[in-house]
């Protein structure tokens, strides 16, 4: 399986999220894709590319342009607020809720960060978008290394961007790396694509883009939103709507989860997936669901990710595998890679 690989993923390198009144260190750190490289080094797991730059297009076809312009000139527009910025990341500390406008867009700097997100866990830094841009590239380069016939392939890559929505960075995320993965194969001409979301949080973002399409099912198994971020989106009984009206299958399951209970919400996911149709299948590949994920709480542990990746395999398409979430640094590049060996022994 060929890895594309973000080199530029460290220029986003933020340094506190607000938790509990308190900027505490950020756990979304380089040191996550360092160790997984490190591991499909020290496996030859397979060649290891560049990404081909992608341009805005097929960035684009998934974000709103003036979110897009947004991101693309917001560490200049922080900095110019104040020189002193230079040396500390953007946080947004002011959003607009139910009966607030959003069609109109505020001069304030400060407004428009909230306007264009939804927590105040994800710091902005002064790499954030060229680090999040190259990782789309990725994505787009791995979609279509599928897109042209073969089994598989890895976009390792960081920010991570399951809870990116068109419009809005969160959780973490600023592009959402699965759902531009998953339009490019749409574009390369698969009729129906499957997005399945393993991480422990749900993926409010890919959900929130795909919702009202029929053409790209999305699948998600994560902790319960009733008390697991993302805490707004992700229940059981949102199964798309309009033209997507059964295109969307949400498995929350609860905290303390075991990999039997999981994988049990796993295979009917693959189940439902076979159903859709789908052609092709993206995969948001966190590892936090793993036994020493510091801000996760199911119980898998890293020998189960082998059965995962053969699950998975099992599934029969060509798939794509993006890199999500997976705070345990340390074995973060152990679980990610048995999940894409075991892929590989079953395939
Ligand atoms: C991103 B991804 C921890 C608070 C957690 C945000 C979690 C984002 C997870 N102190 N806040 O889905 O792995
Ligand atoms: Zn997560």
């Amino acid at each position: 399986m060929i890895t594309v690989y973000n080199h530029q993923h460290a220029l986003h390198q933020g340094q506190f999220e607000m938790f509990r009144g308190q900027l505490v260190p950020c756990f979304e750190v380089p040191a996550r894709a360092d160790y997984v490289l490190q591991e499909l080094q020290a496996r030859s797991f397979g060649e290891i590319q560049a990404p081909q730059d992608c341009g805005l297009e097929p960035i684009q076809r998934i974000h709103s342009g003036r979110y897009l312009d947004f991101l693309a000139s917001a560490w200049s527009e922080w900095v110019a607020l104040d020189p002193a910025n230079a040396a500390r990341d953007a946080l947004p500390s002011v959003w607009p809720v139910r009966s607030f406008r959003s069609d109109v867009l505020p001069a304030n700097f400060s407004a428009r960060m909230g306007l264009f997100s939804y927590d105040a866990g994800t710091p902005l830094t002064s790499g954030t978008w060229t680090a999040a841009y190259a990782g789309a590239s990725c994505a787009v380069t791995a979609a279509q290394l599928v897109g042209a016939g073969a089994r598989s392939a890895f976009a390792l890559t960081r920010p991570p961007g399951h809870h990116a929505g068109a419009d809005f960075f969160g959780g973490y995320c600023f592009l959402n790396n699965a759902a531009i993965a998953a339009q490019s194969l749409r574009d390369a001409g698969a009729q129906k694509v499957a997005v399945l979301d393993i991480d422990y949080h749900h993926g409010n973002g890919t959900q929130s883009i795909f919702y009202e399409r029929a053409d790209v099912f999305f699948a998600s198994l994560h902790g319960d939103p009733h008390t697991e971020y993302p805490f707004y989106l992700g229940y059981a009984d949102e199964t798309g709507a309009g033209p997507g009206l059964g295109h969307n299958l949400n498995l929350p399951l609860p905290r303390g989860t075991d990999f039997a209970r999981w994988r049990d919400a796993l295979q009917l996911a693959l189940r439902r997936i076979a159903q859709s149709g789908a052609q092709a299948l993206v995969v948001s590949l966190g590892l936090d669901t793993f036994e020493g994920d510091p801000i996760s709480g199911f119980t898998l542990r890293s020998e189960d990710y082998l059965r995962v990746g053969a699950d998975l395999a099992a599934a029969g398409l060509p798939t794509v595998f993006v890199f999500e979430g997976g705070y345990a640094v340390e074995e973060v590049g152990v679980n990610a890679v048995n999940v894409l060996a075991g892929f590989a022994q079953h395939s």
